[in-house]
């Protein structure tokens, strides 16, 4: 969500292997994307663009500027599945316009660029909520789909226990998720707040876990650092 370069290269000197740029609820823009993507490539980690929206204009930009993946919010039918892949995929598999000169081809000068463009980027779709639970046997069927990522934050609140992302009903239903995912050997990924639902969903064969949000890593960094040296004051009073 923080929109600067240093927390890109804070996260790959972590060991990171990949970076979500938020743009449905983090304030980025695509000018903060011309910074952030090459920040990420430079730093050896992928960077995947969470899109505000479906609209196929954001889709495909994301992937013009350079994005390793695009992740699509709230998904809750086979039908918009199919609308992402065909904004994000080149002929035959979609109809994502083509331009040579953008930062994804190399400004023109990757001419395997058009061979490999269909397959170096991730297209991944969320699913988040009763509809696109349903609509799970459609969604995983859409060719052109590499995997689902969970959001169970969006997921909590459909089961009417919102914000309880270890609730007993938000684990079956990530885990619902996960199976059918998997049954169509397609990746399932899933954001993870904590550490212990991080190494449950990894145990659970998840792919990819996006563990925490830089803005909540930070607060505690900062916390913590005040507390101690707090501490340290009323100990030497
Ligand atoms: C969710 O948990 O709903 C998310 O989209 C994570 O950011
Ligand atoms: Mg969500």
């Amino acid at each position: 969500m923080i929109a600067s370069p240093i927390i890109i290269e804070l996260l790959a000197q972590a060991g990171f292997e990949a970076v979500v740029l938020d743009m449905e609820h983090g304030p980025l823009s695509f000018d903060n994307l011309n910074t952030l993507i090459p920040a990420a490539r430079a730093s050896g980690i992928y960077p995947i663009v969470r899109v505000k929206t479906q609209d196929s204009a954001l889709v495909s930009s994301a992937l013009d500027v350079g994005a390793a993946g695009v992740l699509v919010p709230q998904i809750d039918s086979g039908a918009a599945a199919a609308s992402v892949v065909r904004a994000a995929r080149f002929a035959p598999l979609g109809r994502r316009g083509v331009n040579p000169y953008t930062r994804a081809a190399g400004y023109n000068a990757r001419p395997e660029w058009y061979a490999r463009a269909n397959s170096e980027v991730a297209v991944l779709v969320m699913v988040e909520g009763s509809a696109g639970i349903a609509a799970l046997p459609e969604i995983v069927a859409t060719p052109g789909l590499d995997g689902v990522f969970i959001g169970p934050f969006d997921l909590s609140q459909a089961l009417g226990v919102p914000g309880k992302v270890d609730h007993p009903a938000v684990l079956a239903g990530v885990e619902s998720i996960v199976a059918a995912t998997a049954k169509q050997n397609l990746a399932t990924a899933v954001f993870a707040p904590t550490a212990i639902l991080a190494r449950r969903w990894l145990d659970r064969g998840v792919r990819m876990v996006a563990l925490g949000y830089d803005t909540a890593m930070v607060l505690e960094a900062f916390r913590a650092t005040r507390d101690s040296a707090t501490l340290t004051r009323a100990d030497e009073d």
